[in-house]
């Protein structure tokens, strides 16, 4: 049958009532058949299941038992289960898509039959089911359904606090609620996964691990161990054993999947040939020999399009030398970018294979002043069979993180009917039932991840453009709407703040919740000032509290506390800096409005108050590329560069220059590049009366990679600086940190 017929079909039928069933199953089933006179109907209290002894226990029952309706023996209305071959699903055998993880489904007001192709798709057969019935009611149907994507899941591969326990536990049920059966473990900041890469986990942490294998299995998912030996590695037979040790150890402790990363490094670890032989030697000797292990995943280390050395072949060697079956992970034409068939054509040919994509989003670890909630976009639809596995590196915040997922699960089941806004707007339902709307207006701000050094952006704000651009051409009504905006804000932050539905949720998102309400008060009082300003009438500007001036005050003083909650540590993440939402049109539009209002003012009134409402006189420009992006943070006296995650391929002569509005007087500076004794490879000039002048760098000691300046530097007064790499050659570093402290 026809498809796309059926597909279409199917959505009219959705559209016609809030009421159908199906439409509350993610993600969206390939083919579905509803009756034209559609039957809806009350779940039974009970049901009885039918099935092979194989399927009277096992994860596929125990899913099954977390529905509503009890299993009891006699119940009139029958569940049949079971699997191609068995013999109580030999009437649908016709029916059962011939695809892995597949499965057909008929729902009637007597019975349903799950026939999966496989046990898994069974198990996501009943998975459709536990949508289905979510609001105690079922749809007369039948439904054939399989995954487009062979490989679906995430990488828990950020840098920051890595996910506790029992976020991973939560994790891992919503990736078998959502039908997405992998899910690879790689925290950067976990250290047996990459700096004690050589050593096994302490007992308790073994102990969690051994737990999460098994929670994985209940939930239909693969549990992928990743370890992370590139930092430090040597191509000898005596590291290669330890890693061969500590894969037998991990397989101990049950895992039975694993990857081996070799991100965000450079020299011995980073060569081709060396990790090609170390994968074959440990698919020969451990995978192949114990016969029950997936086939390996390799996350190289140029692992995008930007970073691929064409010349030196490094892509084209791991493709012909690694053995047919190992997966090699990509994340696109960048660092951070979306998928499509022109990146899947580059990237397919050159490592002979189909590449296992490693999606940087919902990730925030390089801008963790935001918090994403918006939906996953941008994907090719058409990439289905260009891809072995499609996984999402999520955010730190493990709960918010599945507002995306609910997204990527839904994209890799059925690419082609992926609709990125009806899949947002149902995975807010699921996240937070009871307060859902509330969850919309407050994700509607926190959606973009505004300027960042991968220049990686998201659409935020559109549904206030109309009102905005009017605003802004000085239509009160308007003015007047984008204040309702900033009441609903303010409604469901309360709203939020007072929900204990999610409590996960609500602890990852209150930073901001706080901060949206400073956003929303500005707001009204921005939009409130727009309104005062005009008036001549000087009784309405003095006999009571509320006028312009006072107006005026209040905006400021919430431009304050907006920035006091960003710098307040007790409220943020130890590498979080700063807490914001709205950035990409709410935040820049009120700053109009307030400057506008200001100046209307002023003009009336003969006063000079001053216009500016965020300020930051800091330039930065490189020639760097990787540099060139940065955003330049103000922390009261101490400016801040953003720092970067990855490896800085910094060429010979490349420069950083930041330029300052006004003239700064130097208190003190120090930056760290992450690699010791690198301090004589740089120079760093300020721009003093017209002329540069060099001031030192030092290291205090050989092994802190913390570049400081000489005593020359304090009370020099500069408009810019710079720092160049005058080695002659490029330089490999990283930037952790840079800043400067002024008087
Ligand atoms: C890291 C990853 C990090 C992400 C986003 C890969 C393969 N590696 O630049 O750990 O979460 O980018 O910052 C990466 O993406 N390095």
């Amino acid at each position: 049958m026809n498809k796309k017929i059926l597909t279409l079909g199917f959505m009219l039928m959705a559209g016609l009532g809030a009421t159908a069933q199906v439409s509350l199953v993610n993600p969206v089933p390939q083919e579905v058949t509803t009756s034209s006179d559609k039957v809806v109907f009350d779940a039974p209290a009970a049901w009885s299941v039918n099935a092979t002894k194989a399927y009277q226990s096992g994860y596929v029952y125990d899913a099954l038992k977390t529905a509503s309706p009890e299993i009891t023996k006699n119940a009139k209305f029958k569940v049949t289960l079971g699997v191609k071959g068995d013999s109580k699903v030999n009437k649908y055998k016709k029916n059962i898509p011939a695809k892995t993880e597949g499965y057909f489904m008929k729902v009637t007001e007597k019975e349903i039959v799950i026939a999966g192709n496989d046990e898994k798709g069974l198990f996501y057969g009943v998975q459709t089911l536990l949508g289905m019935i979510n609001e105690g009611k079922l749809e007369a149907c039948t439904i054939t359904d399989w995954p487009d994507v062979p490989f679906r899941g995430t990488v828990e591969g950020f840098y920051g606090t890595p996910w506790s326990h029992e976020a991973r536990k939560s994790q891992l049920a919503f990736y078998g609620r959502n039908k997405m059966n992998v899910y690879i473990y790689g925290p950067k900041d976990d250290p047996w996964h990459r700096d004690k890469w050589r050593e096994p986990y302490p007992e308790a942490e073994a102990n969690r691990i051994a737990e999460l294998v098994n929670v994985a299995k209940a939930n239909g998912v693969n549990f992928y161990w990743a370890i992370h030996p590139g930092v430090d590695i040597k191509w000898n037979d005596e590291d290669r054993d330890f890693l061969m040790a500590k894969l037998e150890v991990m397989y101990n402790l049950g895992v039975r999947s694993f990857a081996v990363f070799f991100d965000d490094i450079w020299g011995e670890g980073a060569k081709a040939d060396k990790q090609a032989a170390l994968l074959n030697y440990i698919d020969d000797n451990f995978v192949q020999v114990k016969k029950d292990v997936a086939p390996l995943i390799l996350c190289p280390t140029e692992y995008n399009k930007g970073w691929a050395n064409e010349e030196k072949g490094y892509l084209r060697t791991l493709g012909a030398n690694l053995n047919k079956g190992i997966e090699v992970m990509w994340t696109g034409n960048s660092v951070v970018a979306c998928i499509d068939k022109p990146t899947m054509e580059w990237i397919n040919e050159r490592i002979q294979r189909k590449g296992y994509i490693w999606l940087n989003f919902p990730v925030n670890d390089f801008v963790r002043d935001h918090i994403l909630m918006g939906p996953a976009y941008g994907n090719g639809l058409d990439i289905a069979t260009d891809v072995s596995g499609f996984v999402s590196n999520p955010m730190e915040y493990a709960e918010t993180s599945k507002i995306s997922l609910y997204g990527i699960a839904d994209y890799c089941w059925n690419m082609e009917a992926y609709d990125y806004q009806s899949n947002w707007e149902k995975s807010l339902k699921d996240i937070l039932p009871s307060n859902h709307k509330a969850l919309r207006t407050f994700a509607l701000y926190n959606k973009d991840l505004g300027p960042n050094g991968h220049g990686f952006r998201r659409e935020e704000g559109e549904e206030l453009k109309d009102i905005v651009e009017k605003a802004i051409a000085g239509d009160n009504f308007a003015v007047a709407m984008l204040n309702v905006a900033c009441c609903e804000l303010e409604l469901a932050c309360d709203l939020l703040l007072n929900d204990n539905s999610n409590p996960q949720l609500l602890h990852e998102l209150r930073p901001w919740i706080i901060q949206g309400k400073n956003l929303a008060a500005y707001g009204r009082a921005v939009c409130t000032m727009k309104m005062f300003a005009g008036m001549t009438d000087d009784k309405a500007a003095t006999s009571q509290l509320i006028n312009f001036e006072n107006l005026y005050k209040q905006a400021r003083s919430l431009q304050k506390q907006m920035f006091d909650l960003e710098n307040n540590k007790a409220m943020r993440h130890p590498y979080q800096i700063g807490t914001k939402l709205g950035t990409k049109v709410m935040l820049p539009t009120l700053n109009k409005v307030f400057a506008q209002a200001t100046e209307e003012y002023n003009n009336v009134h003969g006063t000079a108050l001053n216009t500016t409402a965020e300020y930051n006189p800091f330039k930065l420009t490189s020639t760097v590329t990787q540099l060139a992006l940065l955003p330049v943070k103000l922390n009261g006296d101490v400016v801040e560069i953003a720092s970067a995650l990855e490896v800085i391929n910094w060429q010979a002569g490349g420069e950083l220059l930041l330029e300052s509005e006004t003239a700064v007087t130097f208190q003190g500076m120090d930056f760290n590049f992450g690699v010791n004794g690198v301090a004589k490879h740089f120079s760093l000039e300020l721009f003093v009366d017209g002329a540069w002048r060099e001031v030192s760098l030092l290291h205090y000691s050989e092994n802190d990679p913390v570049i400081h300046t000489g005593n020359e530097l304090g009370g020099m007064t500069a408009t810019k600086l710079r720092i160049t790499n005058k080695s002659g050659e490029e330089q490999k570093v990283y930037f952790k940190n840079f800043r400067f402290v002024r008087r």
